[in-house]
């Protein structure tokens, strides 16, 4: 029975990949296994049998195709490919809820893309909390022969970083949805390519073992005078990081997979769900072995200094460094990251500027709320729901009363809205409506932030578009004044990115083009924020998506 069901996809696998326009084809059986990436013993989900999962590697242009098997026996699944824009194939983008119905336990899926662009990228869990339970990896997809990088190294390595819990992620999403909020807290740790460290003295029992290579640094070996570059990825659930290599500096060259006018930092800020390229050049000591190091910026941070070490050939790759783990810019110092985030600038050699007019503009107010008690994030007053019928289905197919249909609010009263100040009345609404956006128009979307429920507070969100990349034309402390603002924005090199930030009391504005049939997300990446309501979708041209295959159906109104 396995036998025959497996059978073909090995013919085909054989046939395809003696053909041009090359087919990566990877079998995955997602599954619960115990796991210890920062010594503590807990239950994660694995990809054939690890977290993180493999890295895929492509070139531009060419089709990656992902068989993926559910062996959860209890929990459905969906994955999603973030970056890749999914051109002509909505349907593989693995949302679940927009554009497909869950993986059922015991399934097989298959999801089939082509990656148009070269870069840095990542995919994850999209369903639930599940990311937090290890559900993630890397691609990495290189120029096709004959194109060079507008910069040079002599290797290239990858770095994945994230925060950790020891808890479920069901026990951490029953905390959100529940009467009183139970908050998710900091992480217990911090990991670089799935390696972290607990300090185990505080645990009793055997579940948590300073010795388990599990949890052995992670080493980035070094030649003395070589020039690497580095891909950093963050798929964080909650936390902004900064980063850094110890007596090291770092040219930022890619951004979301694209290149960046090169800026020096000693530490870089990486958001949930950004991608970056750093170059480093092992030029200091090289009798002795670095630290790289991330730690929480943005909140105050109560999870220790995550850490690989940076080993200079040949010393021993284990051997620490007898230097304090360096600390980096204070985590509160938000106008420091915002200068980060306005010294990214297209590469000249690169450079695509956009439009020079939009045609609409969406002010998002992101602010925190409650509905009936319960504490939710909302844009606009509306804190979003998933319907039962993903969106891609119910509107290729034109079924109907499967989501409200009253459009979602383009704007707010922001002519008095104080955004200093806790919502003075923070009764919200649930909704699953949507914004439909002109197939080919131009859209600006303006990130507004305000202050939490608490007095005085207000967080970073790194905002992700699904099924687009968009240019970052401005970013401004205080409220964002439609009249005004968009005179100063940059048509003329911004960067561009499929995941952005605003910062506290500030606002983030982009623009990017309607020209990809399809339905697609747009949310707050930390996974905990979008489980609690901070996400929008956009629909573009549907009726022009091809047929829909019958394997994202089968849910709420959807038949097969
Ligand atoms: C680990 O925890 C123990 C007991 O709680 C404490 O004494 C020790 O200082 C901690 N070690 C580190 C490196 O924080
Ligand atoms: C901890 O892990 C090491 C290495 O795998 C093993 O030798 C040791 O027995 C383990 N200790 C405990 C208490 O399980
Ligand atoms: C890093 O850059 C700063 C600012 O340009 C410079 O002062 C410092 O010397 C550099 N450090 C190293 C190790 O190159
Ligand atoms: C940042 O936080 C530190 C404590 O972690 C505090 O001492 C400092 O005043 C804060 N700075 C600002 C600008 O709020
Ligand atoms: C908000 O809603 C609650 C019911 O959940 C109600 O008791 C309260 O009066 C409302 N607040 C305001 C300011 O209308
Ligand atoms: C949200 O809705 C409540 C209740 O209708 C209203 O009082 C409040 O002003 C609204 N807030 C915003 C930001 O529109
Ligand atoms: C979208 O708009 C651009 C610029 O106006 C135009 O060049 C292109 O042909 C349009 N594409 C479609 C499919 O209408
Ligand atoms: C908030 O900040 C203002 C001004 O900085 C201060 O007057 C007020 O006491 C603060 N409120 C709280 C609850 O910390
Ligand atoms: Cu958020």
């Amino acid at each position: 029975m396995a036998l025959v069901a497996i059978l073909p996809f090995f013919l085909l696998m054989s046939f395809s990949s003696s053909i041009e326009g090359k087919t990566h084809f990877h079998n995955w059986d997602i599954a619960y296994k115990l796991k210890s990436p920062d010594c503590f013993q807990k239950l994660a989900i694995t990809i054939n049998g690890g977290t993180p999962g493999p890295t895929i590697d492509a070139q531009q242009g060419d089709t990656v195709v992902v068989k993926v098997h559910n062996k959860l026996f209890t929990e459905n699944i969906a994955i999603h490919w973030h970056g890749i824009r999914q051109i002509g194939t909505p349907w593989s983008d693995g949302t679940e809820g927009v554009t497909q119905c869950p993986i059922l336990p015991g399934e097989t899926f298959v999801y089939s893309f082509v990656v148009d662009h070269a870069g840095t990228f990542i995919y994850h869990a999209h369903y639930g909390m599940q990311r937090s339970a290890g559900l993630y990896g890397l691609i990495r997809v290189v120029l096709p022969p004959g194109e060079v990088e507008p910069f040079k190294y002599d290797s290239d390595q990858s770095l994945i970083l994230n925060d950790w819990w020891h808890k479920s992620a069901y026990e951490l999403s029953l905390g959100l949805s529940s009467l009183p909020f139970g908050w998710v807290g900091e992480p217990d740790s911090l990991l670089i390519n799935g390696r972290g460290r607990f300090n185990c003295s505080s645990v009793q029992g055997g579940t948590c073992n300073a010795t388990n290579p599990e949890c052995a640094p992670y080493v980035i070996s070094v030649v003395p005078g070589r020039t690497y570059r580095l891909r950093i990825a963050s798929v964080t659930s909650l936390s902004a990081f900064t980063f850094q290599i110890e007596g090291h500096n770092m040219t930022v060259v890619e951004a979301d997979g694209h290149y960046v006018r090169p800026i020096v930092v000693s530490s870089l800020y990486i958001y949930s769900g950004e991608t970056y390229s750093v170059i480093v050049k092992a030029d200091q000591d090289p009798s002795r072995n670095y630290w790289t190091a991330v730690n929480v910026v943005s909140r105050k941070p109560q999870t220790p200094t995550g850490f690989a070490i940076f080993n200079y050939y040949p010393n021993h790759p284990m051997k620490t460094p007898s230097t304090i783990l360096p600390l980096g810019p204070l985590w509160n110092d938000s106008a420091s990251r915002l200068k980060q985030d306005m010294a990214l600038k297209a590469h000249p050699d690169y450079n695509n500027p956009p439009p020079g007019k939009s045609d609409r503009l969406i002010l998002l107010l992101n602010t925190q709320n409650r509905i009936n008690g319960y504490t939710r994030w909302s844009v606009n007053n509306v804190s979003f729901t998933l319907p039962h019928t993903p969106y891609l289905i119910a509107l290729k197919e034109r079924l109907h009363n499967v989501f409200d249909q009253k459009p979602a609010p383009d704007t707010y009263d922001y002519k008095t809205y104080n955004i200093h100040q806790p919502p003075p009345n923070p009764n919200a609404t649930y909704s699953d409506s949507i914004y439909r956006l002109k197939f080919n128009s131009t859209v600006d979307v303006v990130l507004q932030n305000a202050n939490t429920l608490n007095a005085n507070n207000s967080e970073t969100h790194p905002w992700h578009l699904h099924g687009h990349d968009f240019w970052v034309v401005g970013h401004g402390v205080g409220k964002f004044d439609p009249e005004k603002d968009p005179k100063g924005f940059n048509l003329v090199d911004p960067i561009e990115k499929n995941t952005v930030a605003v910062q506290p009391y500030s606002w983030t504005a982009f623009r990017f083009r309607a020209d990809n049939p399809g339905v697609w997300a747009f949310h707050c990446h930390i996974e905990s924020h979008f489980f609690m309501g901070m996400g929008v979708v956009f629909e573009e041209g549907v009726h022009r998506v091809g047929k829909l295959p019958s394997r994202i159906k089968g849910c709420g109104a959807s038949r097969v």
